[in-house]
Order: structure tokens, then C-alpha cells, then sequence
């Protein structure tokens, strides 16, 4: 597979004695359902240290939280993740990560507010718990890609099996990755960015 290259408006933030300054700032979205990497992927890529608002996980979350695969977890995001990427060309992501508990998903609609686009994490071993992320974008319009992050003992299986399965249209991309890597999860928002680009170039050209 061939490493995804990403140009933003080529050369315009060049030349000039502001170069450090981002010319397009952008508001991206990181989501999924419950324990699917989130905050991990948002701490992997962020520039700046991230900004978090986890709480311990505790006996009041038994019978709320489905903790499936996921029985080590010791906290969750209770209200979302910041970070920040800059890319060389003058483009800066702002990352917002959203809460996976159900119980916070009002707060999605204020969180999305904005966004140019997101990253829906999907954990094969619970592949369900991505359908409402997927839902909400679709609805929305806002472009993603499906993240299936590799989590230890989880099978693997095609992308056209995942994108089946989870029902997402033949042009969203489907990444496979363990978003622990700074490499990998910052492929996966270049991923989006060249999506949410394409998307824009086909609907000038209708
Ligand atoms: N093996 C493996 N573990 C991962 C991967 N990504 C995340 N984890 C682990 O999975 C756990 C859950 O990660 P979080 O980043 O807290 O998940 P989250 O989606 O933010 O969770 P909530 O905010 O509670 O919904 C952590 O213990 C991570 O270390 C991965 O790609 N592979
Ligand atoms: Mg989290």
C-alpha cells in the first residue's frame, strides 16, 4: 500500500516571513462508540499535550457500561479530547475527541458543530458499536472515514467484509490500524483530509 501524501493548496504557505503561521485552521472530529481508542488516538498525534476529561470508571458504570473487550479500561471521556495537528503546507486540524458513552452522546451534536470531517473508530470485536457514529455523519453529510483499530486477540477481516458488515458507502475509506502509532493515526487524518477534499472536488464539478 502506498503511503497517502497530502498537499494543501500547493505552495500558498510559502515564501513569506509568517510560515509558522497556519493558513487553514480545520475542525475534525474523532469518534466511535465506547473504549474503541478515541483518547488514545488523539494523545498518539497531538502535538500540543492533550486535553482530557477522563473519570475513573467505578462500580455506579456496572450494568451501564459495556465493558467487552475493553475489561481493562480504567477511565472514560466524559466530555471529549482536544489536540493538534500541523501540517507542513499551512494546514492545522483541530481534533476534537467525543465522549463513547451513550449517556454523553447530547453533547455530540454541540461537539460537531463545525467540523470539516471525522474519524469513526470501529473495534471489530464489537463492530456495533460504530453504527450510531456512522449514522450521525451519514445524516449530517459530514465526511469520514471508518477507522478498525486493531485491538490484541481481535480477528481480522477484509475492508469490503468491514464495509459490508457496517453498511458505509463504496467511497468511504476503510483503514485498518493500531492508532497507539503516531505514524499510523496521523495517516489515518491525512486519509480523511484527501476524502473530505475529493468530496468538495466532485460536488463543484456537478
Ligand atoms: N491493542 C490495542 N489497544 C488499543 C488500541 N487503541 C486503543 N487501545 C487501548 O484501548 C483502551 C481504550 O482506549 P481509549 O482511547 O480510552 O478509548 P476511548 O474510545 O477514548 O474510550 P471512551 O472515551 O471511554 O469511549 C486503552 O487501554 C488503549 O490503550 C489499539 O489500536 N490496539
Ligand atoms: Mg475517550
Amino acid at each position: 500500500m502506498t503511503s497517502p501524501t497530502f498537499e494543501f493548496s500547493a505552495g500558498a504557505a510559502s515564501g513569506g516571513p509568517d510560515d509558522d503561521i497556519p493558513l487553514h485552521t480545520l475542525k475534525i472530529l474523532i469518534a466511535g462508540g465506547f473504549g474503541v481508542g478515541k483518547t488514545t488516538l488523539v494523545g498518539a498525534v497531538s502535538e500540543v499535550r492533550p486535553l482530557r476529561t477522563e473519570e475513573t470508571l467505578t462500580d455506579m458504570s456496572a450494568g451501564v457500561d459495556d465493558l467487552r473487550g475493553v475489561e481493562s479500561k480504567t477511565t472514560t471521556t466524559v466530555a471529549m479530547d482536544f489536540g493538534r495537528i500541523t501540517f507542513s503546507g499551512g494546514v492545522r486540524l483541530y481534533l476534537f475527541g467525543t465522549p463513547g458513552q451513550e449517556r454523553f452522546w447530547f453533547m455530540w451534536d454541540q461537539i460537531a458543530s463545525g467540523a470539516v470531517g471525522a474519524v469513526v473508530l470501529v473495534d471489530t470485536r464489537r463492530l456495533e458499536s460504530g453504527f450510531s457514529s456512522i449514522d450521525f455523519f451519514e445524516r449530517r453529510d459530514i465526511p469520514f472515514v471508518v477507522v478498525a483499530n486493531r485491538f490484541d486477540g481481535a480477528l481480522r477481516h477484509p475492508d469490503e467484509e468491514l464495509r459490508e458488515a457496517l453498511d458505509v458507502d463504496a467511497d468511504v475509506p476503510i483503514v485498518q490500524c493500531d492508532v497507539r502509532g503516531r505514524t499510523a493515526a496521523r495517516d489515518v487524518l491525512v486519509t480523511l483530509l484527501e476524502h473530505a477534499v475529493d468530496g468538495v472536488r466532485s460536488s463543484d464539478s456537478r
